[in-house]
């Protein structure tokens, strides 16, 4: 496991709407609640959660033309987080995907690669050198924030085990995810 003092969870997008019965339920999404609830208590020196948080009218949207059901509108019950996450140990929340115009799957930047949320200086800012995803949905957002954590020289792992996917198999994004240096935990 990680030095604690140095490293930062990123709690990522454990929302309603990705949970079953949600706008955009992620399969067995539920199913990372308990091991993230574990997780946070550890010990590490920042536990970061995310929210997707959305306008009404999101360019991600199907009815504005992208790939999505509206979901995650800003403030709405399923953007919130479930009542089961334990929120105690969460030191910070990063809001993302707010521009009407562009999407934001990683907790560090916009899809656009040039707005940033905010996340790596605030880490830095903490001497954090040491980052573990978990979150939903694991092909979207979560490799997305991995990804995005390497590129900017943090120590980057993936809990697999507190992450749940929309798509059924994940065998290529593990050795592209591989390839880039993310290593992924299998044990939590
Ligand atoms: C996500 C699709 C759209 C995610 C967010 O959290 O992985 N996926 N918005
Ligand atoms: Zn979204």
């Amino acid at each position: 496991m990680p030095d604690f003092q140095q490293s930062a969870l990123i709690i990522v997008d454990v929302q309603n709407d990705f949970l079953p019965g949600g706008a955009l339920a992620v399969p067995a999404g539920d199913q990372v609640i308990a091991p993230i609830n574990a997780l946070s208590q550890l010990g590490f020196s920042a536990v970061v959660a995310t929210q997707d948080w959305h306008p009404a009218d999101h360019c991600s949207f199907k009815k504005e033309g992208g790939p999505w059901p509206a979901h995650c509108i800003a403030a709405s019950e399923g953007a919130d987080f479930p009542s089961a996450l334990n929120l105690q140990p969460v030191s910070h929340i990063i809001h993302k995907g707010m521009a009407q115009d562009r999407d934001s799957y990683s907790a560090f930047f916009d899809n656009d690669h040039e707005t940033s949320t905010g996340l790596d200086h605030l880490l830095r800012g903490l001497k954090i050198t040491h980052i573990v995803v978990c979150g939903l949905a694991l092909d979207f957002c979560v490799t997305a924030t991995a990804r995005d954590a390497m590129r900017c020289g943090f120590r980057t792992d993936i809990a697999l085990g507190a992450c749940r996917g929309i798509a059924g198999d994940q065998t290529a994004l593990f050795s592209d995810l591989k390839a880039q240096g993310v290593r992924l935990m299998e044990h939590i």
